[in-house]
């Protein structure tokens, strides 16, 4: 067996530089580059070997290990998972400032390899910089918070512990079920060491997606199933487009006379004006897709968590008999809530289906009662983006500049606050992907270093930021990244002086507005942020504008621009969309001294009562 005697590190890089995927026919490589923050963890080490491969897998710096790992995580879901990029970092607060998005990544079940630096495995400089120091427990370290946020986690104190370690990492990572952030956590010293490494660990491998086929007798039970239905309904995840499966679902929906409700992750898995496409589904849902799923006899959930913004935390679906069918690759979701399990990949567990469905169509009452609950919708919804002469705008109505001045193919990218119930109901998507909102993790901060990952995987898309200005202040450091990097953003913030749909929540559990907005906050002085400034002083391209018919010219401009803008608008606090939504399970407090959280609390029972447990 012929070796290379190389340093752990320097087989970790030459690794990866060797792993490839193929998309359309395309060999390319499957890390797409290694987002790096050294310190003394890494430097030596990781740093070294990143050196040595940086003609073949590009090494880019950041300002923030989360943001970072943010822009990773976007890369690899605006890729549908088939490409992905590395995170290195130094031991300890490096590391855990990590932590956070393998969190974002756990939960979004999106690929990431995070390579944190560990303390010594020979333990003779201990303690050293950054050391926790267990007192009960010598093999802990900071890096043991990766554990339940990582689908593998692995702690490598020996240089060929990496053979098998990076072998089983790329098992996980480039599972369409198991998929999730891999924790390798290199000890600094093992970094450094070298082995006597077979050459055939470095060759190169192409990996291509694995689409799972349904099992017979599952297939013919969900389809037993689905043609008994008198009011089907399809729920679309994120497991639409990471499978690739919108021609398909576009066809199931077709060929069978179905419809189809979007969740955060599934919007723009169909075009928005698509005659199956209902829009939104549950929260914040449209009137429209609400209307079916509250109806409906067998919602056929396909490649969904069912989260509780989905399911109206399990009030939606309000049928006594309806059941589930839960076609998803992973089985874990495939149950849920007794739900009847088609294991497989969205596009040909939709084909299949489709096939055993032949023949079959929905009622035409109920086909009927689609299309115009969709044309309703869409009546109702357009009074709330239409510009008014309110002195301060909505969000939807900034949703409806935004839209105006959008082409198909731009990506709109958010994550937390008021604006993703906004966007939900009322972004019109186009081209598949279109639609870029971390709503599984919903974490503040993910907004601008996720743009610039999108940027990274879509060159040719323009990529719309929409913040609120709770997360831009954050988590904004990216901002300097993309203008370094030359990913080009048009970063659209929303002013409203504080945690505006927070604020909402609080009253609407029956809260007295109470450290939300900045007014209702301890403070000597109100802040008053320009964040157009700030942002220029990041070296992006910022204005203030006063209102929507200015903000509309802003981003005609930005379209054009070469560098990152952001552009800068005050908004209302207060107004958001009332029409469509559903029950959202937020505990109101049993007992209070305040009447409105009393009366609160009676509603909020009422809600419970529809609630289903189980099934
Ligand atoms: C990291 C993180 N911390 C806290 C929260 C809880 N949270 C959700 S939205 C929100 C306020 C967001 O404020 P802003 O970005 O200004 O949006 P707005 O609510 O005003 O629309 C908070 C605190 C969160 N989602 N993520
Ligand atoms: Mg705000």
């Amino acid at each position: 067996m012929s070796t290379i005697r190389l340093t752990m590190a320097q087989a970790i890089a030459r690794f990866l530089a060797a792993q490839k995927t193929e998309i359309d026919g395309e060999i390319l490589p499957l890390f797409a580059g290694v987002w790096a923050i050294f310190g003394h963890g890494n430097v030596a080490g990781m740093g070294e070997a990143l050196h040595g491969v940086r003609d073949r897998l590009p090494t880019y710096r950041a300002h923030n290990e989360q943001g970072m790992a943010h822009a990773a995580i976007a890369f690899a879901k605006a890729s549908r998972r088939q490409r992905m990029m590395a995170c290195t970092t130094s031991i300890g607060p490096g590391a855990t400032n990590m932590v956070t998005a393998a969190a974002v990544a756990h939960v979004n079940r999106l690929p990431v390899l995070l390579l944190p630096g560990d303390v010594f495995a020979n333990r003779r400089p201990d303690p050293v910089l950054q050391q926790i120091e267990s007192f009960s427990d010598g093999t802990v370290s900071a890096n043991d918070c990766f554990r339940p946020v990582s689908r593998y986690f692995d702690r490598i104190a020996r240089p060929e512990q990496i053979i098998p370690a990076l072998q089983r990492a790329m098992t996980v990572l480039t599972d369409p079920a198991e998929c999730g952030p891999v924790t390798l956590a290199l000890c600094q010293d093992t970094q450094a060491e070298a082995y006597d490494y077979p050459e055939s660990f470095f060759a190169e491998k192409v990996s291509t997606p694995r689409r799972i086929r349904p099992d017979r007798s599952e297939l013919e039970t969900a389809a037993a199933l689905i043609r008994k239905a008198k009011k089907p309904f399809i729920v679309a995840g994120g497991g639409v487009l990471y499978s690739g499966a919108e021609a398909a679902l576009a066809d199931f929906a077709e060929k069978h006379g179905l419809f189809v409700g979007e969740t955060q992750a599934g919007k723009s898995s169909l075009h928005h004006d698509h005659p199956a496409n209902l829009g939104s589904v549950g929260v914040t849902g449209t009137g429209a897709a609400n209307a079916l799923a509250e109806e409906a006899d067998v919602v056929i959930a396909v490649g969904t968590r069912l989260q509780d913004f989905t399911t109206g935390s399990w009030a939606l679906f309000k049928d006594p008999n309806r059941r589930i069918v839960g076609l998803n690759v992973q089985a874990f979701d495939a149950t849920k809530h007794n739900a009847q399990p088609l294991v497989a990949d969205a596009r040909v567990g939709l084909e299949e289906l489709s096939e055993a469905l032949a023949g079959w169509k929905a009622p035409e009452a109920w086909t009927a009662k689609g299309s115009s609950e969709k044309t309703h919708w869409f009546e109702a919804a357009a009074r709330y983006t239409d510009p008014t002469n309110a002195e301060l705008p909505s969000d939807a109505q900034v949703i409806g500049a935004v839209q105006r001045t959008s082409s198909p193919t731009d990506v709109v990218v958010c994550a937390a606050g008021g604006l993703p119930g906004e966007l939900h109901k009322h972004w019109k998507a186009g081209a598949a992907l279109g639609y870029h909102m971390e709503y599984g993790y919903s974490c503040m901060g993910y907004e601008i270093a996720g743009g610039v990952g999108v940027k990274m995987a879509c060159p040719d898309r323009e990529v719309i930021v929409m913040v609120g200005d709770g997360s831009y202040l954050m988590m904004n450091s990216e901002l300097a990244t993309s203008v370094m990097l030359g990913q080009k953003l048009t970063v659209v913030l929303l002013d409203n002086c504080g945690y505006g749909c927070i604020n909402r929540l609080q009253q609407a559990t029956g809260g007295e507005s109470f450290n939300n907005l900045l007014q209702h906050t301890n403070h000597v002085t109100l802040p008053e942020i320009d964040f157009a400034a700030h942002a220029a002083s990041l070296g992006a391209q910022a204005i203030k504008v006063n209102g929507i018919g200015e903000l509309e010219d802003a981003l005609k401009k930005a379209r054009g621009a070469d560098r990152s803008t952001v552009i800068v608008i005050d908004t209302d606090p207060l107004a958001s969309t009332d029409a469509g939504g559903h029950w959202w399970d937020v505990a109101v407090p049993e007992v209070s001294v305040r009447a409105e959280v009393n009366a609160a609390r009676k509603e909020y029972e009422n809600a419970l009562a529809t609630q289903r447990v189980g099934d």
